[in-house]
């Protein structure tokens, strides 16, 4: 292939892309975030009985499970953009915007407990994961109290 031909064609692809990702519908963010959020509490309450005692403390397993929490946690926080406050069900209460720095705090500090989670898993740490399950549980909890629509 020509390297015109090669050039024309990855700009076509640029193009493309470009088209169908420069202005996702407010739709589409509180899609984005909610399936994020969704499969944050479908890893987490995967571990509940881990950290209840009702299941053994399995290293590979936690360590996988965690790595890919913390993973998720990274990806509901920048939807909740500005025009999604009232759309596509959301479940967000308006405190998101108006208590702005608070939140971000939050989406923060999940960030942060979530890799706690997933370095006391690696460790083989048993005892530390199960307190700081409930670190990241408490803080789920604190933005779902600010947050989240009962
Ligand atoms: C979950 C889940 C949540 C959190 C929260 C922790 O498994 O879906 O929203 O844990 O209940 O307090």
């Amino acid at each position: 292939m020509k390297n015109f031909t090669k050039i024309a064609i990855a700009t076509a692809a640029i193009a493309v892309a470009t088209t169908s990702f420069a202005q996702p519908k407010p739709e589409a963010y509180v899609k984005h975030r909610k399936a994020a959020l969704t499969l944050m509490g479908w890893y987490f309450g995967s571990m509940g009985p881990v950290a209840k005692g009702e299941k053994a403390f399995n290293k590979d397993e936690l360590t996988k499970t965690t790595a890919l929490l913390a993973t998720l946690a990274k990806l509901p926080y920048d939807s909740f953009v500005a025009g999604t406050e009232n759309v596509g069900g959301t479940e967000a209460l308006p405190a998101v915007w108006s208590n702005n720095a608070k939140f971000k705090e939050l989406a923060t500090k999940i960030g942060v407990e979530t890799e706690k989670l997933a370095a006391v898993a690696a460790a083989g740490d048993a005892d530390g994961f199960k307190k700081q399950f409930g670190v990241v549980g408490g803080t789920c909890k604190a933005c779902h109290d600010d947050f989240k629509k009962k």
